[in-house]
This record gives C-alpha cells, structure tokens and sequence, in this order.
C-alpha cells in the first residue's frame, strides 16, 4: 500500500451505477494501487473483480493524446475552430436541429451540464439523447408517469433490510456485484429471501430462493396477476390508495391479462405472490430485462403498481428501486441529458420551465419540443437530415441496435466529432474530428449512482498529451462558437455551483431535485464534498421518498398504470426461429475499450460466445466448441457455441461486448433489430428473432503472441494476457503456406520457426523462438483446437521446448479459464481441490486456494462449481 509514499486520494469508480468509492495512490511508474474506500457508503470498502483491477487499465498505450483531424494531428486551435465553424454553418444553413450530441451516462455530470446547456440553451436544439436511452430510458418514463417524476425512492440500505428482494430482469451478481454481496451479507445475517425472474440462469440464481424462468418480455403479465393477487388477498393498503389514482383502472386491466404467456408454472406463480404479498418489507430490484424491452415502460409501471397498491414504497426496506448501469447513469438524467428533458427534472415541453431555464442561462434560444431519441437520431443522421454530429464517451458503432445500419449512418453524415480516449473504437474510426478526453483517473467532477448519493472523482494522474476533461473540451467549442460568457468556466466546481443554483429554481417549481443546500459551495468545499444524497436543501438532506404519499404528478398523487402485455415486438417463425437476449459478463465493461486492457480481466472469458439449450444443440448437430452462425433481418454474427440448460429451449444468449477491435463477427448488436419502447424510445435489446446454425469452417486455429496479432480470417477473437495475447481464429478457406499466413499473423517475418504437421488429420502447429524463447505459435485443426489454452496462454516469453505438444509438460491439468481475477485461480484448479480434498464450501475452498476471498464476485460461479459436484455426486 506504501507504493510511491504519495497520499491515497478519494474517487469513486468508473464502472457501474453501484458508485463505488475508492482510494487511489499513484505507484509513482503512471499506474495506481487501488482500493476500495472503507467510509464511502455505496461499498464500505469493498471492490468487484472489475473495481480491483482499475490499475491495470490506467496505462498509456493505445491512448489518443492529440487532437485529430482527418487522420492528421491537429492543434487544439485548429481543431476547435473546425468544430466551431461547421456547427455554426450547419445552424445556420440547415437549422438547429441539424446538428446533434450522442453523449453518455458515463460522463461526469459538469460533463453532462454543459453540453445539455450548449445545445438545448445555445445551439438551440433539443437533439441532445444518450447512451441513457438505451438503458434507462424506460425507468424514466415508468417513473414519470407514476411519480411525476424520474426519482428512485429507496436507498441501498433497504436492500440490506428487506426480507424479500426480488430481482427482475438484474444479474446483479455480475452486474452490480457489490450490491449483490451487500445483500447476501445481509441475507446470511438476518434471512432474507431472494426471488431471481429471468428467462436464464444467472450466477444470481445461485443464491436464490426460487428462480422464476418466465418467457421473455411476459413480466407485465406477471406482475399483473401479483396485482390482482394482493387485491384478492385483502393485501391494498387502503389508506395508501387515497393518495393515488387509477387503481380501479389498473386492476380492471390487470384481471383481463392472462398469466398463462408466462410459460411459468401455476404453482409456482402462486407461491411467489403468497411471499410477496406475505412480506411487507420488499425490495424490488429491476434492471436491463425489464427496461430494454418493447413494453419496457409498461414493465416498469407494472411492478410500480404493486407497491402502490401496498404502500410499499418510500419506507425502510420496502419499496422498488431500478438499478441504474453507467456510473453516471442518474446524474445525466439529473442533468436532463436524454432529448425529452430539460436540467433538473424540469421538463422541455413546460413553458414555465423552459422560460426560467432560459432565464437562468440567458440563452438565445431554447426549442420547444424533444429532440430525437437515440435511434431516431441515428435514423436521421443515415438519411442525411442530421448534419454535423458529436459523439462523447460513447461507442454507438457497436452499441447501439442495427448496429451496422449505425455505423453506415456515422461514416455518410457530412461531419462527426467524437472525443475519446482513445482513438482505436469502431465509432472513432469514422470520425473526421477525433478530440482526445482526459481518461477516469485525470479527471475531476461528480457523479450520482443508484441510489441518488452524489460523489467526487478526483484527478490523481496527470493526462498525457494534449488530453483535456470533456467539460472543458464542450466549453471551449461554445466559446469558439460565440458564447464565450456562458461557458467561461475554468473548473468543474463553478460548473457544480452553477447546476446546483438551476435546482433551486426546479424546487421553487416544486420539483424533487433540488441540492441548492450546494450552490455556495466554494472550492475547498467541493475538494472534500463527501458521498451526499440529495436532495440537499435547507428543509431536507437526502432519505427516501413518497413514503408519505407525497408525489410530484399535477394532482399530487401517485398514478397507477392501467398496463398490459404485449409480446416482444419480433415474432419467432419459420425463418428466425430463436429469441436472441443480450447482456453481460462478470469481468467486461460493455465494448472493451478498458476491460479489455487488463489481462486478469480478459481471463475469465476470453472469447464471445452464445449459448444454446443442450436439446437445440443436438437438434441443429452442434456440438461444444463449434462456431455457430446467427442470422437476422439485420446482418449475421459468428460466436463460439456453449452449451446450457441456463439458456431455455428456443432461446439463446450472447454477451454485448465484443467490437471490430476485439472479434468483428461477434458485434451482436449488429444483428439486433432497432425495434423500442413506443413511450420511452428505448430499444429492446434483449427479444430479437434469429435463426442460428452450424459453422463449418475449413480450419481452426488457437494463436498465443508475445506481440501484438492481426488475425484475419472468418472468425477471430483477441484477448490480453500476462504474456502477450491469444486468439481464437477460424476460416472458410484454408491459406495454401500456413507458414507464411502464421508470420503474417504474428508480424514475425524472420524469427526461427518450428513446424509439425499431421497432413492426414489437417492438423498444423507453429511456433517462433528467438534464442529459444517463445515468441509465438499458432495451432491449427480441422475441428475446434484441443489445447490446454490457459496454460499455453502464459508461455510467452518462457523456454518452452514442447510448446507444440499443445500441453502442461506432464500432462498435469489445465489450470483452466481463470474464475477468481484476483488470484488467477483456473476453473480446474478449483476442481480439482473440490474433488480430491473434500472441499464443501465456497469459504473451504478460499481457505485452500485464496478463490474468492479478496473481492468475491467469483463467489456465486464457485457456488455452482460445489453445487455440480454435488449433483453428479447425488446422480452417481
Ligand atoms: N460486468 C459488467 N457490469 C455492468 C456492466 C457491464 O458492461 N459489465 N454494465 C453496466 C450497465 S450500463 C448496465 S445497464 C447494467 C445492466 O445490468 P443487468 O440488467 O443486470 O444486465 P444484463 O445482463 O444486461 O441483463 C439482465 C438480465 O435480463 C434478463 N432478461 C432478458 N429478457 C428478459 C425479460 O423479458 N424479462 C426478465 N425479467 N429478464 C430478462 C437477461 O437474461 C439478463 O440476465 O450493468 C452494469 N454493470
Ligand atoms: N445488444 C445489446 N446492446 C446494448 C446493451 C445490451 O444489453 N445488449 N446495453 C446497452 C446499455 S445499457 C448501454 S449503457 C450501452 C453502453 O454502450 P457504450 O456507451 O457504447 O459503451 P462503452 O464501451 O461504455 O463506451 C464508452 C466509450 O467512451 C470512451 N471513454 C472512456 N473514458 C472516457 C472519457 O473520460 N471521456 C470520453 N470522451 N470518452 C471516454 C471509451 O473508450 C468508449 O469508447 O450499450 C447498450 N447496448
Ligand atoms: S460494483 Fe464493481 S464495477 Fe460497480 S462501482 Fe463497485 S467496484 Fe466498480
Ligand atoms: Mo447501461
């Protein structure tokens, strides 16, 4: 912990919504020792896998750290004055809405602030929408419409204090994964129950209670039945009711829907009502299967309904509370950063709002109706009505739905600047003007996480080159464009002021939002702000809300939604006979640009993969380890076959992450349909229709690199290791010198080679020394390569005689795809001392092999490991 002698400095993560504090201290080499930061109260010092490995992700290389224009480096003069000069000619050729911001919930919010003021305030457009959309967007508007406005009632304690959470469409065990040891902390102490509803099985099923397999996109229907459930069971909280509307309406419709679409067993949906109803004090957590969905606000409004109806909402260890993604996933809605919204809960379409937002920024120009919402937006920049287009901290090339569709749009629009920190992304490639940001650690503001607590991210290492924060990047365009005194700001703290005194004229409007307790904040108090949840002002500091039926609807009382199912926009057929659902894994963060920079990171998965029901696989004559081809409407993809029960028959799941950078067949969401939300706009990523078969490839190879590889090929996927890299690789034609195709790949045209070859079998290995160490080898088959991959991942750089056996030395096991980040602890190895030393517990196995014992999120996948054992056990 000594590292350089210099002090630990305050932050907070920049990964998920859980907002984890951290203290940083630089190791004096531009890396940094992390922890997690004991008083913050998002962790209490804990860290995820993802969070204890922030310092492998700090270094330089692969940063972008100059301005770039057209491909050449530019002065940030130059560069400025370009931006400046086409928005202004496009407003003034085109109009104001021919200009729009693509921006990010993973910006700071002083970020966030100004561009929303640049362009709803100055440019004069609301075509400002975000990454948000494809996230939270159907929250916002589930919760605008039942509260009147966008506010998580509930705090992270309550679900420490629950005695029943309920996680909806959340793999919270990998996605909020210190949240989720929260609750299994609590729930070891004081017996809490946890129901999982999810079409799959997650790692958060394995500590759950019961396990709800509901088909995809029904849970309106589910939600329903628990309505008229608690209504049946005399569980309406009568006195609650008065301050509500619309519940005779939401019954009368939920009554008519049928459960049946569920696909769940009656039994089972009865028992998980008679507990909800049963337990006053629940939480229920929702997350990407409820929102990113074509009835994903009808979702949200569905489960808001039953905890109205309860009173259960607002009050200790009761109430539901989304679960929001991006580290700054709430303050960009605060912020009023999606095209519908204007700062601080104030809504665009108000005239009384828009006025006193225009009044406070003394703004030439505010329009008057939304602007276009994410896939709109893309819409209209392919049909060249979008002219000139910044993106910030965000990969929309890759994460967006029809993705290809996306990326064509970006590379035909007239002009597009996106500022990154790195220039190496499926998005920055296109770009004509690439401005390069100061990354995480170099950079300061605040950010709110999920449970409205606003934090400080502190700078601790210097940016390199001539990399600038975003807010100051945004500034410095709106004073180039002739507003140099509405965006004079030199550090984010006058920004914070700024935005905070805007709140207060939102709570003069009565709106909840309000932390003008902030505004005379001066700049040592902003330094040593601490983790505070609004609202801050004079009356009240932080807490729950609408526990006292207090809403902020016209009427002042909380709304029912009269809602019912509606099934997935896309229907399986003939033709696309499969559901594809989408999301994530344990150690990646989303499209890689960071994650994928950390070996221990990179170990866990390494490859792209989709799962598939053991009962498809035989019908379709795939077996493990084959390539599978997915079609769409949209385009085809190439992913690695696992097969699973956690995956239902007809459906299957393949993760977000992968990018032209990382495996270019396996970018999933070009092959999503860009179908949303009718309310919230918000696609649904998780209930596309594909058909999927087997891939037979000519050849296959497995490739380990001390050096970088340029792998190309049908299918490829790379991933970093502590030696170099590895890559999977497949090809629908084999090269006639595999030899030379191999110097190729690995950029080794003279390095010694050894070669062995079993022409009958179709079976190739290389491998490049130099004075004996191991530069390189490629093995390649004509069925999937069978090689003891984690073992020869490491060899890079070592003596390695028998590299080309493809195997430890004496056969000993594979340590296996790394489980435990923190350890390097392998799958087998843990197996292994499973099987032979008689371990029964997650804690026996961290007692004997370290696994799990730092950060934990590996816990639940070594659950799973004892539980199978088990089971074969009991089977045998
Ligand atoms: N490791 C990691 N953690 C992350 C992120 C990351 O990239 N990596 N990203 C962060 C961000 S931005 C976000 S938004 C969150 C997302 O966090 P989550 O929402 O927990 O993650 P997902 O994997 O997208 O989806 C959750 C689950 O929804 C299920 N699902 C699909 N369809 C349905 C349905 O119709 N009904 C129900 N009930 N469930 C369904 C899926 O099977 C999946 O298990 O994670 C955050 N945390
Ligand atoms: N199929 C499918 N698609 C999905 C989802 C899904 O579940 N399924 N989930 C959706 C959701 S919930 C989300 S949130 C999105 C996420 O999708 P994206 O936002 O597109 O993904 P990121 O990889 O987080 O992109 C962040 C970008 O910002 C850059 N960056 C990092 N730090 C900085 C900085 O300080 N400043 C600037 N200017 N740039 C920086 C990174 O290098 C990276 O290029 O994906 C969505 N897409
Ligand atoms: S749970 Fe992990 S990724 Fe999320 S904020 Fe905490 S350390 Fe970061
Ligand atoms: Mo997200």
């Amino acid at each position: 912990m000594d590292g350089s002698g210099l002090p630990e400095v305050k932050s907070t993560c920049p990964y998920c919504g859980v907002g984890c504090g951290v203290l940083l201290r630089p190791d004096g080499e531009g890396g940094l020792d992390v922890r997690g930061d004991p008083d913050h109260p998002a962790n209490l010092g804990r860290l995820c896998s993802k969070g204890s490995a922030l310092g492998e992700t700090v270094g330089l290389a692969g940063r972008l750290s100059a301005p770039m224009v057209n491909g050449a480096e530019a002065s940030w003069d130059d560069a400025l004055a370009l931006v400046a000069q086409k928005f202004s000619d496009t407003i003034r050729d085109h109009g104001p809405d021919a200009a729009a911001f693509y921006v990010s919930g993973q910006l700071l919010t002083e970020d966030y602030y100004v561009a929303n003021k640049l362009m709803k305030g100055f440019i004069g457009s609301a075509n400002i929408d975000t990454n948000s959309r494809l996230c939270m967007a159907s929250t916002v508007a589930g919760h605008k419409r039942a509260f009147g406005t966008d506010t998580v009632p509930q705090t992270y304690e309550d679900l420490e204090e629950a005695d029943l959470v309920v996680l909806v469409g959340s793999n919270l065990a990998w996605c909020h994964p210190v949240l989720y040891q929260r609750l299994l902390a609590a729930r070891k102490a004081r017996g809490a129950k946890i129901v999982v509803i999810d079409p799959r099985r997650t790692a958060s099923c394995d500590g759950a209670d019961m396990h709800l397999r509901l088909a995809p996109g029904s849970d309106v229907a589910l939600f329903n039945r628990l309505l008229t459930e608690l209504y049946e069971g005399g569980a309406i909280d009568k006195a609650y009711l008065q301050h509500t509307s619309g519940f005779d309406d939401a019954l009368t419709k939920a009554f008519a829907d049928d459960v049946t679409v569920t696909g769940l067993p009656e039994a089972d949906i009865k028992a998980f009502c008679k507990l909800w109803m049963g337990t006053e004090k629940v939480v229920t957590v929702f997350s990407q299967g409820v929102n990113q969905s074509s009835s994903g606000s009808d979702k949200v409004n569905a489960i808001l309904n039953c905890h109205l109806a309860t009173g259960r909402v607002g009050k200790r260890g009761c109430g539901p509370l989304s679960v929001t993604g991006q580290p700054n996933a709430m303050g960009g809605r605060e912020v009023g950063g999606l095209a519908n919204m204007l700062a601080c809960h104030l809504d665009l379409e108000n005239a009384d709002h828009r006025a006193a937002v225009r009044d406070f920024w003394n703004a030439p120009q505010m329009p008057e109706a939304a602007g276009l919402k994410a896939v709109d937006m893309f819409k209209a920049v392919g049909e060249g009505k979008i002219k000139a287009l910044w993106i910030i901290h965000t990969n929309p090339a890759v994460s967006m739905p029809d993705a290809d569709a996306v990326r064509d749009a970006i590379a035909g629009c007239d002009f597009v600047v996106v500022s990154d920190i790195t220039g190496q992304t499926d998005t920055a490639r296109l770009a004509h003007v690439l401005l390069p940001a100061s990354a995480w650690a170099e950079k300061s503001g605040t950010v709110t996480n999920s449970d409205r607590t606003i934090s400080r991210q502190r700078a601790v290492l210097s940016a390199p080159g001539q990399c600038r924060p975003d807010w100051e990047i945004l500034s410095e365009v709106g004073k180039h464009m002739g507003w140099a005194e509405a965006f004079d700001y030199e550090t984010p703290a006058e920004i914070f002021r700024e935005y905070a005194a805007l709140s207060g004229i939102a709570g003069g409007f009565g709106r909840d939002f309000d932390i003008s307790g902030l505004s005379d904040l001066d700049d040592t108090g902003y330094d040593a702000l601490e983790p505070t949840r609004w609202p801050v002002t004079k009356a009240r500091q932080g807490g729950r809300f609408f526990e006292d039926g207090a809403f902020f609807t016209p009427d002042g009382k909380g709304r029912f939604l009269a809602v019912q199912y509606r099934a997935p926009a896309a229907k399986t057929g003939p033709r696309y006979p499969f559901r594809l659902n989408t999301g994530r894994i344990r150690d990646q963060w989303h499209t890689m640009t960071r994650t994928a920079l950390s070996p221990r990171l990179s170990a866990h998965l390494a490859e792209p993969f989709v799962d598939l029901h053991p009962a498809d696989a035989a019908e379709l004559c795939v077996e493990a380890a084959d390539l599978l081809r997915l079609r769409t409407p949209q385009g085809t993809a190439i992913l690695r076959a696992r097969i699973t029960e956690d995956v239902q028959r007809g459906q299957v799941f393949a993760p977000m992450h992968w990018t032209g950078e990382t495996a270019p067949s396996a970018r999933i969401d070009a092959i999503v349909a860009p179908v949303v939300d009718p309310v919230s706009g918000q696609p649904e990523s998780k209930a596309s229709v594909v058909a999927v078969e087997r891939l037979d490839a000519a050849w296959y190879g497995f490739a380990i690199s001390a050096g970088d590889l340029t792998p190309d090929c049908a299918y490829w996927a790379r991933a970093r290791t502590r030696a170099g890299w590895r890559a999977e690789l497949a090809g629908m034609t084999a090269p006639e010198d595999w030899e030379a195709e191999a110097r190729r790949l690995f950029g080794l045209p003279d390095a010694e080679v050894t070669v062995m070859q079993d022409a009958a079998r179709g079976d190739v290995r290389l491998a490049f020394h130099q004075d004996g160490v191991l530069l390189a080898a490629l093995f390649v088959a004509k069925t999937p390569v069978a090689v003891m991959r984690d073992y020869l991942a490491a060899r890079p750089g070592e003596v390695v005689p028998d590299i080309l056996t493809g195997r430890t030395p004496a056969d000993r096991p594979d340590p296996g795809p790394v489980l435990c980040s923190c350890f390097g602890v392998g799958v087998n190895t843990i197996l292994t001392a499973i099987e032979t030393d008689g371990l029964m517990s997650v804690e026996a196995v961290g007692a004997a092999l370290n696994a799990g014992t730092n950060c934990g999120s590996c816990r639940p996948e070594i659950a799973a490991l004892l539980q199978g054992i088990r089971q074969k056990e009991a089977a045998e």
